[in-house]
């Protein structure tokens, strides 16, 4: 970003060709700060590139362009679920249901929250929360919504990681949350 010891804001005063810069001698400079915005919503690895072109106004054939090019880091949320077992099951069979949320853009995910409603006809199994980063380090935790990892709502019959608050996804960043239910 350019100080701003004096900056102003060029116009477009002969309506030709763009923002006018005035008489420029020889050997003289201008400084030119030009702000674009990514539009919010710009899929992760889009290019920009933004062209800023000077032409003589006295000869249009005398113009220089410098291309600026900028790659937009973006999250990319993937969530998938999986149950245990597969099939047809009778009632009273349990259910473990395992969710894993991956960020598989090149920007970081924020306020990442993973809700899951218990589905009809099943009842949530108390204790059998359990959340981590990776399959292998799922750790447990407690059905209440305080702040462990994971919790259950009875309020909204869901399960909840994290449980209170929200998470950070770096790229390749996971977050995974297991639970059981019964069926009824
Ligand atoms: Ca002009
Ligand atoms: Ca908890």
């Amino acid at each position: 970003m350019v100080e701003d010891d004096g900056d102003y804001i060029l116009t477009d005063t002969d309506g030709i060709n763009g923002v006018d810069t005035g008489t420029m001698v020889k050997g003289a400079c201008r400084n030119i700060l030009a702000l674009v915005t990514i539009p919010v919503g710009s899929a992760d690895q889009t290019q920009d590139n933004t062209i800023i072109t000077a032409t003589s106004a006295n000869d249009p054939t005398v113009k220089d362009s410098v291309t600026l090019s900028t790659t937009v880091t973006a999250p990319v949320l993937n969530i998938q679920k999986t149950v245990n077992p597969t099939g047809t099951q009778l009632p009273g069979a349990v259910l473990v249901y395992t969710i894993t949320a991956t960020n598989t853009g090149t920007g970081t995910a924020t306020e990442v929250l993973i809700t899951d409603i218990i589905p009809t006809y099943t009842s949530f199994v108390l204790d059998s929360i359990s959340s981590g980063s990776t399959l292998a380090t799922l750790a447990p935790r407690s059905n209440a919504v305080d702040g462990d990892g994971a919790g259950f709502s009875a309020g909204s019959n869901s399960v909840e990681a994290p449980d209170g608050g929200t998470l950070s996804l770096g790229q390749n960043g996971q977050w995974i949350v297991r639970f059981s239910v019964t069926i009824d």
